[in-house]
């Protein structure tokens, strides 16, 4: 799989008017990256935090992190770009900070947190290719430049990874192919851990498991699938966590981060018709 490096990114950035970092607003601290942010800062351009794939969690979840995120002084849109929702909001944010035209916008951020989907999006059609997992077709290999509009292009760019090797799963699940991913057990466990932190009935809404036990939960998916190891007859725990894994990132358990400071957002209410 293809990654940017960072002195390919600063070249783009260079280039860009208007930087949009892209974050999964289901965990936007595990996905915003802070030294985009600084690389934008110091080459003094505009940036834009554009909070996405906000279908998958409630709207109070969404404001609460376009409210966090614009107290830490950011512009933030928060959007779903599959389901073209937000658009026109962002389309307002990039006018408001374009000053002349032609304008370039360079599109960054982790794998997989939908830039490409965005661009799709602010096109009204499909023409930036997209992947619903790291190194399958459609992942974005190159830097390439789109139109969306009178004057206006942006740069697509493959995802970035933080240069310090955190082990933070949101990095080893989205930094290369499901498949390559070394030891899956022990990452999918730890993401199940942190799935039933925040939800503990993600696996029965998904899977109707019930155990809240990270390994039972594997072991039943794996029956429950046929996967079953040929010599030793018992279930393919690794085959079970690739599927978690995969099922994760596409979005099929449901799973988000609160934003801090709840009491203070007062927009809680609206769970209940979301
Ligand atoms: N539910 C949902 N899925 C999205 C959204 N945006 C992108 N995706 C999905 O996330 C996956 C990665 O999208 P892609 O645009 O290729 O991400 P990129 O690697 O950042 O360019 C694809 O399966 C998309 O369909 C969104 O707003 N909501
Ligand atoms: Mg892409």
């Amino acid at each position: 799989m293809q990654l940017i490096s960072w002195q390919k990114l600063r070249d783009v950035v260079a280039r860009a008017d208007v930087v949009l970092s892209v974050v999964d607003i289901r965990n936007p601290l595990a996905t915003f990256s802070k030294r985009t942010e600084r690389m934008a800062r110091e080459l003094g351009k505009e940036l834009i935090v554009v909070l996405n794939k906000c279908d998958l969690v409630p709207l109070w979840v969404s404001k609460g992190w376009a409210k966090y995120f614009r107290s830490e002084g950011y512009k933030t849109v928060f959007v779903s770009a599959t389901k073209r929702f937000g658009t026109r909001k962002l389309r307002k944010a990039i006018n408001e900070l374009i000053t002349f035209r032609p304008a370039v916008l360079a599109i960054v951020g982790y794998p997989k947190v939908g830039k490409s989907s965005i661009i799709n999006a602010l096109k009204g059609k499909d023409s930036a290719p997209t992947s619903p997992y790291p190194g399958s077709p459609g992942y974005t290999k190159a830097t390439q430049l789109y139109r969306i509009g009178e004057d206006l292009y942006i740069i697509d760019t493959p995802g970035i990874i933080p240069p310090t090797e955190s082990d933070d799963i949101e990095l080893v699940i989205r930094r290369g192919p499901i498949e390559s991913i070394p030891e899956p057990v022990k990452v999918a466990v730890k993401l199940i851990e942190r799935i039933l932190e925040f939800h503990p009935r993600a696996f029965e809404f998904t899977y109707r498991i019930r155990t809240k036990d990270p390994v039972k939960i594997l072991e039943e998916l794996a029956l429950r699938r046929g996967w079953i190891y040929k010599t030793t007859r018992e279930p393919n725990i690794d085959e079970a966590a690739r599927a978690i894994i995969r099922d994760y990132l596409n979005g099929k358990i449901p799973f988000y981060v609160p934003p801090p400071n709840l009491e203070s957002i007062g927009t809680r209410s609206e769970a209940s018709s979301s």
